[in-house]
């Protein structure tokens, strides 16, 4: 049989769950072999993992990375950083210390391995795709239960090939072919699937410059992407010092993929996604001239040598233009390090860019917000509104080299024209790779391990675990909503909300904050709701806590046209129903406020009859009533029965 290479990865992983013919489009488990965590997720990740009687991760390899929140205004991150620390140390696990760089560009670096499997509590830990891994984001819960030895779940998987021929013209870069992919499949289009890149144009593009593409996969909503892991993995391993990991990869020759998309690469121009969706995207021709007030370089996406030389370049001894303040916030000290090797931070000092630590910082709202109503550039992969810190400005994401030429004149420009010199800096990355470790905390051995002591500061609260389903509930609509809600929109970041990552009570006061700002009033008021989503409902972020902080709140389900994957998962597996219109228009007859009865919840989660299990919720508001699907596989009904994840876990324990 004819096979792709996600398909080779899965079934040399695979623990359970093929189907009678051997296909992978049912619910299946998979070994994970490698996590990733991040500070922002990965306290609860921890506190969860804590609970379940392990003595150390069984996995072969896990990293708990401090990127997201490196500010440190008062005590609290710093408690959720020793907390992190010692709990590493206590486990078998690899700690990044906070400035080593933000995870997915350290582990792509430092860990990442083609052919294995990792699971990473943020959305965009499919970036180690580009070195032919098959990395998928989820909650920390799920990354916790991988970490104590359990499997992976993954339901109704498609992969889709995408054939790339050609070669990028001067001036277009990997950005413009994820851009391209953006504006072909939008937010959406990916959900459920795993994008694999093959094809005559593979061979032209360096690992950085995949890791751009799989990175922002996650903005297609989809599950992984990847590349296959050919000569120039092994360069790029080769400049890490870690060519012994290295392994040739790919796709049988006439592989089946659910549906193929051809990209020429020779044929693609810069392009930017406008705000305030990755997916609003058009030529930068098209803005050239608009006034930029802000250029930002860097994040988990654009964060490689490749890019600090195509922007060193371009600047070629000039300046950052007066009206425009600009940074580079790169996702490795390594290379930063190595970018120092080269001479290129030399030339970035110089030409008035401002270095920022090399963690998420402005991504993530952390430092550096544009003004009102401003126009940032930024190299990063979400544009969503008010991410930035500034709800009134706008966010343009670009590649490297628009953002280098737009800086340089103060407006947009299409750097099609410049002539970037591609400088050889493999062996400066090798030199600076020398030093990559210093900033990482290697596992300590079992006993010695065995006798760390745990540290939790006053900012460490307990996770609050949902009550198992009543049979039937009565439930106000506490927010109606419209199409492609973000986690960002449900559970905002940010330097004033992340510190609260560990605390969920307090966090609980932010839910929904950006877009109604009564939400957490009227939702504690009522005690319990119901909320009304439209299409791709949670896209985004994989933050659990953007269904724990709702569930501590009282919200009992989600009602809308479609969810997307992670926020799915984490609303089942923290005990909150994922319900989808059987007719989208219905959704147009509910009213925030309205008042729904759903009866026969039991039934509903116990029906193994069927895939799609239905219930018919009557509105008590209106002489009206809904079929709903229960958006849920065997085992996510499992769960829900159960009242979320640990609730079913400690069953299964017990034996119940
Ligand atoms: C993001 O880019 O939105 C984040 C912050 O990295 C999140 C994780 C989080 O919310 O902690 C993600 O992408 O999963
Ligand atoms: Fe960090 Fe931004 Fe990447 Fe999320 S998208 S991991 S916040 S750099």
């Amino acid at each position: 049989m004819k096979q792709t290479l996600t398909e080779k990865i899965i079934r040399a992983h695979i623990a359970g769950g093929l189907g009678a013919d051997g296909g992978l489009s049912g619910e299946i488990a998979i070994k994970i072999d490698q996590t990733l965590t991040q500070d922002a997720t990965g306290t609860m990740a921890y506190l969860q993992f804590e609970t379940m009687g392990v003595d150390r991760v069984q996995t072969e390899l896990s990293v708990s990375y401090v990127d997201h929140n490196t500010l440190q205004e008062d005590h609290r991150n710093a408690d959720d950083h020793r907390y992190l620390r010692t709990v590493a140390a206590r486990y078998g696990i690899w700690f990044s210390r906070p400035g080593n760089g933000i995870c997915h560009q350290v582990h792509l670096e430092r860990f990442g391995q083609p052919g294995k499997t990792l699971l990473g509590s943020d959305s965009h830990t499919p970036t180690a795709g580009g070195l032919g891994m098959l990395a998928i984001g989820a909650g920390g819960l799920d990354v916790a239960v991988a970490m104590a030895g359990g499997a992976f779940r993954l339901a109704g998987l498609k992969v889709t090939g995408v054939r790339l021929t050609g070669q990028l013209q001067c001036g277009v870069a990997a950005k413009d072919v994820i851009l391209e992919l953006l504006r072909r499949e939008t937010v959406k289009g990916g959900v459920g699937r795993v994008y694999e890149y093959f094809g005559d144009g593979v061979k032209f593009l360096s690992v950085p410059e995949r890791a751009v593409i799989t990175n922002m996969g996650a903005e297609l909503g989809a599950t992984s992407s990847i590349f296959p892991s050919d000569r120039m993995t092994l360069l790029f391993l080769n400049e890490m010092r870690r060519a012994e990991v290295w392994e040739e990869l790919s796709a049988d020759p006439d592989a089946e993929y659910d549906r193929v998309i051809e990209i020429d690469l020779s044929k693609l121009r810069p392009a930017v996604a406008c705000p305030h969706s990755p997916d609003n995207v058009r030529p930068v021709s098209e803005l050239a001239g608009l006034k930029v007030d802000q250029v930002v370089i860097g994040s988990c996406t654009n964060s490689s040598i490749n890019d600090l030389a195509a922007v060193a370049s371009i600047m070629k001894g000039g300046a950052v233009h007066p009206n425009v303040d600009a940074a580079i916030a790169c996702g490795s000290r390594t290379t930063l390090l190595a970018a120092e090797e080269a001479g290129i931070l030399r030339s970035l000092l110089r030409a008035g860019f401002r270095i920022l630590d090399s963690a998420c910082g402005p991504c993530i709202g952390m430092g550096f917000a544009p003004k009102t109503h401003g126009v940032s550039l930024r190299t990063f992969n979400r544009n969503f509104k008010g991410r930035s810190g500034s709800a009134e400005a706008g966010v343009y994401l670009v590649s490297a080299e628009t953002a280098a030429a737009s800086a340089l004149h103060g407006v947009f420009y299409d750097p099609s024209g410049f002539e970037i010199e591609r400088r050889q800096t493999d062996a400066y990355v090798n030199k600076a790779a020398r030093f990559a470790d210093s900033m990482l905390t290697a596992p300590l051995p079992p006993e010695e391990a065995s006798r760390v002591n745990i540290e939790r500061g006053p900012n460490i609260k307990p996770c609050p675990v949902p009550q198992p389903p009543a049979h039937s509930y009565t439930l106000p609509v506490i927010l109606k909503t419209g199409d492609n809600i973000t986690t960002d929109d449900i559970m905002p970041a940010g330097a004033k909300v992340l510190p609260f990552r560990s605390n969920i009570p307090e966090l609980s006061k932010f839910v929904f904050s950006k877009l109604d700002a009564d939400f957490w009033k009227r939702a504690s008021e009522a005690g319990a709701g119901v909320i009304v989503g439209g299409f791709n409902y949670g896209q985004g972020s994989s933050r659990e806590h953007a269904a724990l902080a709702p569930m501590f709140l009282g919200v009992k389900a989600v009602i809308a046209a479609s969810f997307a994957r992670i926020h799915k998962a984490n609303l089942i597996n923290y005990g909150i129903l994922p319900l989808v219109f059987a007719d989208p228009d219905d959704r147009e007859r509910i009213d925030q406020g309205d008042t729904l009865e759903i009866v026969g919840i039991h039934a509903l989660l116990a029906d193994t009859s069927t895939e799609f299990p239905s219930v018919t919720v009557l509105s008590r508001t209106k002489p009206q009533s809904y079929r709903l699907f229960l958006e849920a596989d065997l085992n996510g009904r499992a769960i829900l029965r159960a009242g979320g994840k640990l609730n079913a876990m400690r069953r299964i324990v017990s034996n119940e």
